[in-house]
């Protein structure tokens, strides 16, 4: 049987270049060898203050981004997680698998809660809600970028210690990690990831940016001393994330784009990436436009909704089940 995979972007604002390397393109390659459900994690967003507007906006964007990338609804399941209560339900049930402590040892969390004055319930017990969308599907795969390892992890040790206690319920999930573009820096700091919630327009590149706007940003970012375009994370941390960007923007290995900028400086490599983001957003960029208005996107949200609520109410009739829900 096709392996299962399944993974969540939130629309918590305009996607960056580093979520489309890091993760979304993934979702597209996947989706020829395995059973993909895809999902606007709306609940997810909430754990932090949201414009009621935006964040209506937002779900619609991120949904016709998934679509405009390649996401292809004849296919793969797309929709997003507020429309199909189980996330929710689940979601509750895991909060009371989960410890405390494992919570408390989330990065994720300790970053945001760090940033904010107040922190909401919802921001600490986030991963039990990620943990109810991956085990709902029964996912073998979940593509995420590297910041989500952590989350993961939790998910697996949740899945495995309600298997244990109630008996075999979820499939345990493994984490596909990209090898190159699993975490793509800042343009402004190679030494923080690029983020869309970042206050810097400057320090990432939008999905939506238009060209001149990418050229500008690219010409403008922060380069290492010498003038050697080489690979080399330690030394050369800002020029190594442009190369990657550069290499998986355009399908050209590394070693081959070194080889090309020999001795030419910075100036020239600079020129030619800005043109290849470009290249690689401009189409997404047109389809885009067509489908975020169009009632073709409500339609494909709403058969999503339908096709993934009939799976995942599969997995939350056995766990009530297990629990000892009165039927
Ligand atoms: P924020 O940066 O606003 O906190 P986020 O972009 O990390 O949010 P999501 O939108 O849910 O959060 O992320 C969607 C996917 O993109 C996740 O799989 C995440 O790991 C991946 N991702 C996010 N940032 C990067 C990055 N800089 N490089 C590679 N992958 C990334
Ligand atoms: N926590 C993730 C978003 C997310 C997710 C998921 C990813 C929510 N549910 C399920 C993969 C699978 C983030 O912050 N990037």
């Amino acid at each position: 049987m096709a392996k299962r995979v399944l993974s969540g972007i939130q629309p918590s604002g305009t996607l960056t270049l580093g979520n489309y390397l890091g993760a979304m393109k993934h979702f597209v390659a996947l989706q020829d060898e395995a059973d993909c459900v895809f999902c606007v994690v709306d609940l997810h967003a909430i754990t932090v203050p949201q414009d009621p507007a935006e964040l209506r906006q937002n779900t619609l964007n991120l949904a016709a981004l998934y679509l405009a990338a390649g996401i292809d609804p004849t296919r793969s399941t797309l929709f997003v997680q507020s429309h199909v209560p189980a996330h929710a339900e689940l979601g509750w049930i895991l909060q009371c698998v989960v410890h405390y402590g494992e919570l408390g040892r989330m990065t994720q969390f300790k970053d945001k809660a760090s940033q904010r004055d107040v922190v909401t319930a919802g921001l600490f017990t986030y991963p039990a809600l990620m943990a109810a969308d991956i085990l709902l599907y029964q996912a073998d795969l979940v593509p995420v970028g590297e910041d989500q390892k952590q989350h993961l992890e939790l998910t697996r040790d949740i899945a495995e210690r309600f298997n244990q206690r109630y008996g075999e319920t979820f499939v345990i999930p493994e984490v596909y990690i990209p090898e190159v573009g699993g975490r793509i820096m800042s343009l402004e700091d190679p030494t923080k990831k690029m983020s869309k919630s970042d206050a810097s327009q400057g320090a990432f590149i939008s999905m939506l940016d238009n060209p001149d706007v990418i050229r500008k940003k690219i010409s403008r970012a922060v380069t290492d001393s010498g003038r050697e375009v080489r690979f080399d994370k330690e030394n050369k941390a800002a020029i190594s994330n442009l190369l990657t960007i550069y290499s998986l923007c355009a399908g050209v290995p590394i070693a081959e784009l070194e080889a090309r900028y020999e001795g030419q400086g910075y100036g020239p490599f600079k020129k030619d990436l800005a043109e290849a983001v470009v290249a690689a957003l401009e189409p997404i960029q047109v389809r885009y436009r067509e489908l975020v208005g169009s009632s073709e996107l409500r339609n494909i949200l709403r058969e999503g909704a339908e096709k993934a609520a009939a799976k995942a109410e599969v997995t939350l009739q056995k766990v009530k089940e297990r629990l000892g829900f009165l039927r």
